[in-house]
């Protein structure tokens, strides 16, 4: 009987790794090797962050979200080991500046649909960071979901320049912020 489960574990762990390899090699030209996570009908997408300066408070955390079900979800927070706290927020353009806030009600996950979060738009903010965050790192966390509740990932650290789609930067780093409680440097959006 033990050994009958032992067996089929086995089967199941190289089912998966075998499961695994198209995608990777499907992703080569990515720094970082391609990477998800699932729960229920969610697909958590190659979760990453980037690098941070030394001294920087907060980082963003970047995921690609694919609801594959018939029901809406949301995304309503997560964790970061390093980070002191994790906020779900958003960033955009009002008039000429760029502004982030806190989504206090989460960020919808329509069904049937993929939400990106990436530099630039919804992000995942880690915040009170215990240590930099350095380039090939991979660090523990979590999403956390209305309905599926708390996904744990982990989070690849790219290069501090690195843009959505992992290579070479977009020139980014200029983008103007709101001066408020959020407009310490080391932002990741
Ligand atoms: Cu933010």
């Amino acid at each position: 009987m033990l050994q009958n489960s032992r067996k089929l574990f086995r089967a199941a762990l190289v089912a998966g790794l075998l499961a695994a390899l198209p995608a990777v090699s499907g992703f080569a030209a990515e720094p970082a090797v391609a990477h998800e996570f699932k729960a229920g009908e969610l697909t958590l997408k190659h979760p990453w962050t980037r690098a941070t300066p030394k001294g920087a408070e907060m980082g963003g955390g970047f995921v690609a979200i694919v609801n594959a079900g018939s029901e809406a979800d949301k995304l309503i927070g997560g964790s970061f080991a390093l980070a002191g706290r994790t906020e779900v927020h958003e960033m955009k353009m009002e008039g000429d500046v760029m502004k982030m806030r806190k989504l206090d009600g989460g960020l919808d996950i329509p069904a049937g649909s993929t939400v990106e979060l990436k530099p630039g738009s919804y992000h995942l903010m880690f915040m009170e960071l215990s240590a930099p965050l350095e380039a090939g790192a991979k660090v523990k966390g979590s999403l956390v979901f209305e309905k599926a509740g708390e996904v744990p990932v982990e989070f690849a650290v790219e290069a501090i320049d690195a843009t959505a789609k992992g290579h070479k930067t977009g020139g980014h780093g200029a983008m103007p912020m709101d001066g408020g409680e959020m407009g310490k440097a080391g932002h990741g959006g």
